[in-house]
C-alpha cells in the first residue's frame, strides 16, 4: 500500500501522451492482476471445499441388512460355522444371488460402490434365513433415501427373478439400513481375519507390531497393571492361562483390554467370571488354561477381532511357521514394551522338546513347544496367557497354544512351552457353548 502512493501522484502532474499510455497499460496490468488473483482464489476456494466435501462425506459409507427365507434348504448347524464346506457353498450360492457385480440391472456406477458383503444365516421353522450386510461407499450424502430406493429395488427385483438352485421366499424379503458400529461389528464377527497386511516381516527377536495385525491380542489387567495376555474367541469369552490367577481369583480384580498400546487401549472391558480348568495345580503347568467372561460383550471392530478355534483333532505340523505376541519383557527380567511385541516362531514335536538336553521328559501330550533350540526369539515374563496362531493356507489364522511357561527366555534348548489348544478344545466347548 505505502509503495504505491507516490507513482499515483507523479502520474496526476504529468498529462504527457505516453505517460497516459503507460499509465492505461498499468491499470489494464493491474486489473489483469486482480482478474487473475480472484480467479485462482476462486479456483483455490472451489478446491478445499471439494476436498473439505469428499473426506467429510465422499467415503461415508450405507449400511444395509437384508434378510429372506430360503424354503428349499433345510438348517444346518454347520451354516453358523465359517470355513466350513456347508457354510462356503451355501455362501457361493446366496453370492451369486445378491453380487453386485454381474447383475444386468446393476447399473453401472453401483458396481464400484460395494465395498463388502458379510453373510451369516439363522433358522425359521428348520428353513434357513439369509443375512447379508452389505457395505456401499457413495458420494450421495445428501441422497441416501434414492440411494436407498435403487438398492432396494434391484435386491426385489433379483429376489423376484432367477434364483438359481435357491427357492427365495420373496415374501419374507426385509430391508433396512443399519446403523455404523452395530454393521461393522458385523462385519468384524468372521475368526482369524485381519484387515491389515502387514508390512515388511523382519521378526527377529520379536518386533513391533501394527495396529489390527493381531486383533484378538487382549491384555488382562490387575488394577490397570498388566499381568498376562489372553485370546479373544467370541464377542465375550477369552482364552488364557490358569496361572495367571495364582494370586488373584477374584473377577473384580481384573480388566481386559484391546488395541496395539497398553498406554491407549481401543476398548476396555471389566471381567463376570474366570473359569480355571478344575485339574490345574500350582506350581505344575498341566492344564494351564482358564476361560475368562466378559461383563458385556465388546463390539468387533477392524482391529478388534476374534482367533479361529482349531477342531480337537486339527494337527499343528511341526516345523510349521506360527506367532507369538504379547507385552511381556524384552529379555529375561527385562523392561516391558507399551507397544505389542510379535516373534515367528516354529513348532517344535513333543519327542524333540522332551529330548534330555531340552526339557527331558516334563512335556505332556496338553502341551506344544514352539521355538527355535538354537533360541533367539521366545515369549517371556508377562506373554503367559496369550496366543500363539497359525494362519492355514487361505490365510485364517487359528489358535494354536497359549503361552504357558519355559526356562527363562530364548535360552539354546529351552524353546517357549505352550498350552496345547486342541488338547482343551472341548473343555472350552463345555464351559464356553463355543
Ligand atoms: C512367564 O513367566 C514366562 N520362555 C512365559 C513364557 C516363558 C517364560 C516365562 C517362555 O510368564
Amino acid at each position: 500500500m505505502a509503495k504505491g502512493e507516490p507513482q499515483r501522484r507523479e502520474q496526476a502532474w504529468t498529462p504527457l501522451p505516453n505517460r497516459t499510455e503507460s499509465n492505461t497499460k498499468m491499470k489494464l496490468t493491474r486489473n489483469g492482476k486482480i482478474i487473475l488473483s480472484t480467479v485462482m482464489m476462486v479456483i483455490v476456494a472451489i478446491t478445499i471445499g471439494l476436498i473439505v466435501y469428499f473426506v467429510a462425506f465422499g467415503s461415508t459409507p450405507f449400511y444395509y441388512h437384508i434378510s429372506f427365507k430360503v424354503n428349499n434348504i433345510d438348517y444346518n448347524s454347520k451354516f453358523e460355522k465359517p470355513y466350513s464346506q456347508e457354510y462356503m457353498d451355501l455362501n457361493k450360492k446366496v453370492v451369486s444371488l445378491v453380487n453386485f457385480y454381474e447383475s444386468k440391472l446393476t447399473h453401472q456406477h453401483l458396481k464400484n460402490k460395494i465395498i463388502f458383503l458379510f453373510l451369516f444365516y439363522s433358522q425359521l421353522k428348520g428353513k434357513v434365513i439369509v443375512h447379508a450386510v452389505l457395505k456401499f461407499k457413495s458420494c450421495y450424502k445428501n441422497n441416501a433415501a434414492k440411494f436407498w430406493d435403487r438398492i432396494e429395488t434391484i435386491l426385489r427385483q433379483k429376489l423376484e427373478g432367477k434364483t438359481g438352485s435357491l427357492c427365495v421366499d420373496p415374501s419374507t424379503f426385509k430391508f433396512s439400513d443399519i446403523e455404523m458400529p452395530v454393521a461393522e461389528n458385523l462385519l468384524n464377527t468372521c475368526c482369524g481375519q485381519r484387515t491389515i497386511t502387514p508390512s515388511g516381516n523382519k521378526i527377529a527377536g520379536g518386533t513391533d507390531a501394527e495396529e489390527g495385525e493381531w486383533p484378538w491380542q487382549a491384555s488382562l489387567q490387575q488394577d490397570k497393571v498388566h499381568r498376562c495376555g489372553a485370546t479373544l474367541i467370541s464377542n465375550s469369552w477369552l482364552v488364557t492361562a490358569a496361572h495367571c490367577f495364582v494370586r488373584a481369583k477374584d473377577p473384580k480384580q481384573w480388566n481386559v483390554s484391546f488395541g496395539l498400546l497398553l498406554s491407549d487401549p481401543q476398548m476396555q472391558r471389566s471381567v463376570k467370571d474366570i473359569i480355571i480348568h478344575e485339574n490345574y495345580h500350582y506350581p505344575e503347568h498341566n492344564n494351564d488354561i482358564a476361560v475368562v467372561h466378559l461383563s458385556s460383550p465388546i463390539l468387533y471392530t477392524s482391529n478388534i477381532r476374534r482367533a479361529c478355534l482349531p477342531e480337537a483333532t486339527y494337527i499343528f505340523p511341526s516345523n510349521s511357521d506360527v506367532v507369538v505376541t504379547g507385552w511381556g519383557t524384552l529379555k529375561s527380567d527385562g523392561t516391558s514394551p507399551n507397544i505389542l511385541q510379535k516373534g515367528l516362531v516354529k513348532i517344535i514335536d513333543n519327542k524333540t522338546c522332551n529330548n534330555k538336553e531340552v526339557y527331558d521328559g516334563v512335556v505332556t501330550p496338553g502341551m506344544l513347544c514352539a521355538g527355535f533350540l538354537e533360541g533367539q526369539v521366545d515369549a517371556c515374563q508377562g506373554d503367559s496367557g496369550g496366543p500363539l496362531v497359525s494362519a492355514d493356507s487361505k490365510g485364517i489364522w487359528f489358535l494354536a497354544g497359549i503361552v504357558s511357561w519355559g526356562d527363562e527366555c530364548a535360552l539354546p534348548n529351552k524353546p517357549g512351552v505352550y498350552t496345547r489348544v486342541t488338547f482343551y478344545r472341548d473343555w472350552i466347548t463345555s464351559k464356553t457353548g463355543l
